[in-house]
C-alpha cells in the first residue's frame, strides 16, 4: 500500500507503544502518568532515533562496501524543520504511531508541536539544502551533508506596535534528541598566524587553534532503509587559544562581542542576500569548511588509500553558493601542503572535485572578502588563491584574449581597487567558478541569467561549466505530511507512488473536471483552511472565514519579491470598498509571513506598515468581512506547513530577473493554490507544465525590465497619472495610520518615489491589480477554480527534489 514503508520491519501500534514507555522509564526516568506531551514527545523520538541508529551503521558499512562516489553537500544553512512527524511518514509507521499514542491517550499530533523547530538558515536556500539531504536519502545516494550547529538559529520575531521584534532563539534549549555528538570525530582548526619557509616549504605558523565537534543529524529517506547524516560542526576552545591576548579591538563584531573559540558556531547571521562583511563570519565559513574536508579526507584515506590523487573518483563536494568557497583554497593547501602534491596537479584534482551552486543574481549578495582580513585569518590561504589567480589569468585568460590586460583585470579573482589606497576584494564567486568543473544557476531562467550576465567571459571561456538544474522540493515534507488529507485522496485516486515519483501525479489531470472529485478536492482545502483559521485566531486574534480566498505570500522580506507591491493593492482595495460598500467581490484574506533581516531599514518599514493596515482593515466594520490582513508572527518551517495547504492563491510577485528560482511556489502549486506570479525564476517552468490558462501571470518579463531601464523610468510619473496609486501612496505618507509616528513609513515612500523605485513595484501595479481582479472572476466560478487547482498540483511532477537530484547527479556529480 502506498505510504507504508516495506523496508520496514513490521511494528505495529502495540510495539510502539511498548518501546515509548519503556524510553519514558529508562531513558527520561519518567512514570506513564507524570507524561504530558513533551514528554511523550522525547520519548517517542528517542524510538524514532534508535531505528534512525541501526540503520545509519548498516547505511555506513553499505557505503564503505561500494564503490560509489560520496556526494558532500556544504552549506552554512540547513533549514530542516522538525523531525519527529516527518520521519515517522518516511519510515511509513505514522498512522501505526497515531494509534499507539491514541491508547496512551495523547493525540500525536499534540506531540508533535512539543518539538522546536531547529531554525538553521535564512530562507530559501538553507530549505533547498534540506530537501536536498531528503531526496539524496530517498534516491539511496552516499551523501553526507556538512554545516554549524548554531546555538542561535535565525530569530525569533515578535511585532510590537506593528514593528518587527528580534529575539534569540535558542533553539536547542529545550531537549533535541536528534543531534548525537561523534567526540571521536572532532577536528582541529588553524586560525590567525603567518606563514614561513622552511627549506622551501610554506609552513603555516603561530597559529591560533579551535576545535569543532560533529554532532550528527540522521537524515531518513522515504521508503529505503538508507539514513544519511548531517553532520554539523560545534567550536569549542582547544587548548592554546588565547584570542583574549590580542589586541581585544580587533576582534569586535557588531554586538561588540569579542571572538573566541566557542563564539564561532554561537548565532547564524539573519541576513538574506546581503553581507555582513564581518570577520566571525569569515572565520565561520573557515572554521567549517576546515572541519568538514579534514572529515571527508580522513574517511576517504580509511576506506581507500592514503594517497589523495585519485579522491576525485570517490569524492564530490557541492558548494552552495560561496559560503564554503574557501573550501577551494583549503583543499589547494591540504594537498600542496600536506600531500606534497604540486600545484598544477592539486588544481586539477580539485576541480575534478568541486562544484559550485548560484541562488542570486542580486549585486550586493555576491561575497567579496577584503583580501587584508583574509591575509590576517588565513596568510596560507590567500597565497594559494593568488597563485591559483595568476595561474587562471597569465595562463588560461592569458590563451583565450591574448595580450588583453583588461580583460585580466575584469576576470582577476581579486579585484582592482576603485580608488587608489582603498583595500582590494576577493571575489568568491569567481574563485569558486574558476575552482570547478561545473556551475548551476536554480532555474532555467536564472541559469541563463548567471551564463549571459553574471559570468559572461566565464561562459565564453568555458561554453560547457555553467549549466541549469532546476529547483525541486521533497514531496514528502510538502504534501504527504503537511496535508495528509489530500495524500490520501490521491492514493485512493491514482495508482503508483507519487512519494517517490511526483510524476504519477499527473494521472489526476483525468479527474481535474469530475465534479466529484472536485468537491473532495475543495473540501480538503476547506477544512485545511478551518485548521488556519484557528491558528490565525490564536497568532493575531483575527476572525478570518475559511470561504474567503485565501491569498498568501510568506518568504523572507526583501524589497525585490514586493511584498509592497501586495500591501499597496491591498490598501486600494480597502478604499475601493469605502468607495462602495456594495462591491460585488469575493471576500478575501490576505496573510503575510515574513522576516526582515535586523539591519534592512525598508524591510521593516515594510511589515509596520502591513501591519498598521491590517489594524485599521480588519477593525473596520463598513466593509464588513470582504477583506481581512494578516501578518503572522515568526514564520519558519512548522508554520509554512500550515499555511500552504491552506492557501487558495499563492503570491510569487518579484521582479522579473531577481528571484533565481522559489521554492514555495512549487509547494503552492503542489498543494492546489493558483500562482499569481511574474515571469520570474521557477514561475516560468511553473507556467510550462500547468499551461497559460492555469496560472494568472502579469507584469513586465526580463527583457522589459531592462527595456525600461534603459529608456529612463521615473516612478513619478506613474504616480501623478494613476489616481489609485496617488491616492494610496498619500495615505501611507500622511501618518494617519501611524499617528504616533506620522514619519514611520517614508523609508517606503522614498524608496517608491524618490529613490528610483528599483524594483519597478510602480510600473508593475496595474497588471498586479488585473491579475487580481481575473483572480476574483475565476473565484466566482468555481467548476472553473478547482479545475485549475488540481490541474496545478497535478503538474508538480517535474519540481520534485528528486529529480532535481538526480539531475545532479548526472549533470554534475557524474553518478551513473
Ligand atoms: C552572503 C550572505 C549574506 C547570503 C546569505 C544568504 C547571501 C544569500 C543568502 C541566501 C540566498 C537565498 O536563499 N537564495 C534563494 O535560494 C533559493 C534556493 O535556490 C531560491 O529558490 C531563491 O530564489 C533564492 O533567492
Amino acid at each position: 500500500k502506498a505510504g507504508q514503508n516495506d523496508t520496514m520491519p513490521v511494528v505495529d501500534s502495540e510495539d510502539i507503544a511498548q518501546s515509548v514507555v519503556r524510553h519514558l522509564q529508562q531513558s527520561l526516568g519518567v512514570e506513564l502518568d507524570e507524561a504530558g506531551p513533551a514528554e511523550y514527545w522525547e520519548a517517542l523520538s528517542l524510538v524514532v532515533r534508535e531505528i534512525d541508529l541501526q540503520r545509519i551503521r548498516a547505511t555506513r558499512k553499505k557505503e564503505r562496501e561500494g564503490k560509489a562516489r560520496r556526494i558532500y553537500y556544504l552549506s552554512l544553512e540547513f533549514l530542516v524543520g522538525r523531525l519527529l512527524g516527518n520521519n515517522l511518514h518516511n519510515l511509513g509507521i505514522f498512522k501505526e504511531t497515531e494509534k499507539a499514542m491514541a491508547k496512551l491517550g495523547t493525540p500525536l499530533v499534540d506531540i508533535l508541536e512539543n518539538e522546536s523547530d531547529p531554525s538553521l538558515g535564512n530562507g530559501g536556500l538553507g530549505r533547498l539544502a534540506a530537501c536536498f539531504m531528503d531526496s539524496m536519502t530517498t534516491l539511496d545516494m552516499p551523501a553526507m551533508g556538512y554545516g554549524i550547529n548554531y546555538r542561535f538559529g535565525l530569530f525569533r520575531q515578535s511585532f510590537a506596535g506593528g514593528k518587527q521584534v528580534e529575539t534569540p532563539d535558542g533553539w536547542r534549549e529545550d531537549s533535541f534528541p536528534w543531534g548525537i555528538e561523534r567526540a571521536k570525530r572532532k577536528q582541529h582548526v588553524k586560525l590567525y598566524g603567518l606563514v614561513r619557509e622552511h627549506a622551501g616549504k610554506a609552513v603555516w605558523e603561530d597559529t591560533q587553534e579551535v576545535l569543532g565537534m560533529p554532532w550528527d543529524v540522521p537524515v531518513t529517506g522515504y521508503g529505503t532503509g538508507t539514513v544519511n547524516t548531517l553532520r554539523l560542526w560545534e567550536s569549542r576552545a582547544a587548548h592554546g587559544f588565547d584570542l583574549n591576548s590580542f589586541d581585544a579591538g580587533r576582534y569586535q563584531d557588531s554586538r561588540s562581542q569579542e571572538i573566541s573559540a566557542e563564539n564561532i558556531s554561537q548565532v547564524l547571521y539573519p541576513n538574506d542576500n546581503h553581507p555582513a562583511g564581518k570577520e566571525l563570519r569569515l572565520i565561520q565559513q573557515y572554521f567549517f569548511v576546515a572541519c568538514s574536508l579534514a572529515d571527508l579526507i580522513e574517511r576517504y584515506k580509511r576506506e581507500n588509500s592514503e594517497s589523495l590523487k585519485n579522491i576525485a573518483d570517490k569524492v564530490a563536494i557541492q558548494l552552495n553558493d560561496t559560503h564554503p568557497a574557501i573550501a577551494v583554497a583549503e583543499f589547494m593547501r591540504v594537498l600542496m601542503d600536506e600531500e606534497n602534491v604540486v600545484f598544477s596537479r592539486a588544481l586539477e584534482v580539485t576541480r575534478e572535485v568541486f562544484a559550485y551552486t548560484n541562488h542570486t543574481l542580486l549585486p550586493e549578495a555576491l561575497e567579496e572578502w577584503p583580501q587584508q582580513l583574509i591575509t590576517k585569518v588565513l596568510p596560507r590561504h590567500m597565497q594559494i588563491i593568488h597563485m591559483i589567480n595568476y595561474h587562471f589569468l597569465h595562463s588560461e585568460v592569458e590563451a583565450v584574449w591574448p595580450g588583453d590586460d583588461h580583460m585580466k583585470r575584469r576576470l582577476s579573482i581579486i579585484e582592482e581597487p576603485d580608488r587608489p589606497g582603498d583595500d582590494q576584494m576577493v571575489r568568491m564567486a569567481f574563485l569558486s567558478v574558476v575552482g570547478s568543473h561545473k556551475v548551476n544557476g536554480v532555474a532555467a531562467l536564472h541559469s541563463r541569467l548567471v551564463q549571459e550576465k553574471l559570468f559572461p567571459e566565464f561562459h565564453h571561456m568555458w561554453p560547457e561549466k555553467i549549466i541549469n538544474v532546476t529547483n525541486g522540493v521533497t514531496p514528502r515534507r510538502w504534501l504527504d505530511y503537511c496535508n495528509p488529507e489530500l495524500a490520501a485522496l490521491i492514493d485512493e485516486t491514482i495508482e503508483g507512488d507519487w512519494r517517490k515519483d511526483l510524476y504519477k501525479l499527473g494521472a489526476m489531470k483525468a479527474y481535474a473536471d469530475d465534479p466529484a472529485f472536485q468537491k473532495r478536492f475543495a473540501a480538503i482545502k476547506h477544512d485545511n483552511k478551518k485548521h488556519l483559521a484557528a491558528v490565525i485566531k490564536e497568532l493575531c486574534d483575527v476572525d478570518v472565514s475559511p470561504d474567503a480566498i485565501f491569498d498568501v505570500q510568506i518568504k523572507r522580506l526583501h524589497e525585490y519579491k514586493r511584498q509592497q507591491m501586495n500591501l499597496l493593492h491591498i490598501m486600494a482595495l480597502y478604499r475601493r470598498l469605502l468607495d462602495n460598500p456594495d462591491l460585488d467581490v469575493p471576500p478575501r484574506v490576505f496573510i503575510f509571513g515574513a522576516k526582515a533581516a535586523p539591519g534592512y531599514k525598508v524591510a521593516k518599514t515594510i511589515i509596520h506598515a502591513i501591519n498598521r493596515v491590517a489594524e485599521r482593515v480588519n477593525n473596520d466594520r463598513r466593509i464588513k468581512d470582504k477583506l481581512k490582513v494578516v501578518f503572522l508572527p515568526n514564520y519558519r518551517v512548522s508554520l509554512a506547513e500550515k499555511i500552504i495547504p491552506a492557501a487558495d492563491v499563492s503570491e510569487q510577485i518579484s521582479t522579473a530577473g531577481f528571484e533565481a528560482s522559489g521554492t514555495g511556489n512549487m509547494k503552492f502549486a503542489l498543494n492546489g493554490a493558483l500562482t499569481v506570479g511574474t515571469l520570474d525564476g521557477a514561475n516560468v517552468e511553473i507556467a510550462e507544465e500547468v499551461g497559460d490558462d492555469n496560472i494568472f501571470i502579469f507584469g513586465l518579463t526580463v527583457e522589459q525590465v531592462s527595456e525600461l531601464r534603459h529608456r529612463g523610468y521615473n516612478p513619478r510619473d506613474i504616480y501623478n497619472r494613476s489616481e489609485e496609486l496617488r491616492s494610496v501612496i498619500d495615505w501611507l505618507d500622511s501618518g494617519d495610520l501611524c499617528p504616533e509616528e506620522p514619519e514611520a513609513f517614508r523609508p517606503l515612500v522614498e524608496a517608491l518615489l524618490d529613490q528610483g523605485d528599483y524594483f519597478l513595484t510602480m510600473a508593475d501595479y496595474q497588471a498586479y491589480s488585473d491579475a487580481h481582479e481575473r483572480i476574483a472572476e475565476t473565484w466566482k466560478k468555481p467548476e472553473l477554480w478547482w479545475k485549475m487547482a488540481i490541474t496545478n498540483s497535478a503538474s508538480m511532477g517535474k519540481f520534485s527534489s528528486d529529480r532535481s537530484i538526480q539531475d545532479y547527479g548526472k549533470a554534475i556529480w557524474n553518478m551513473s
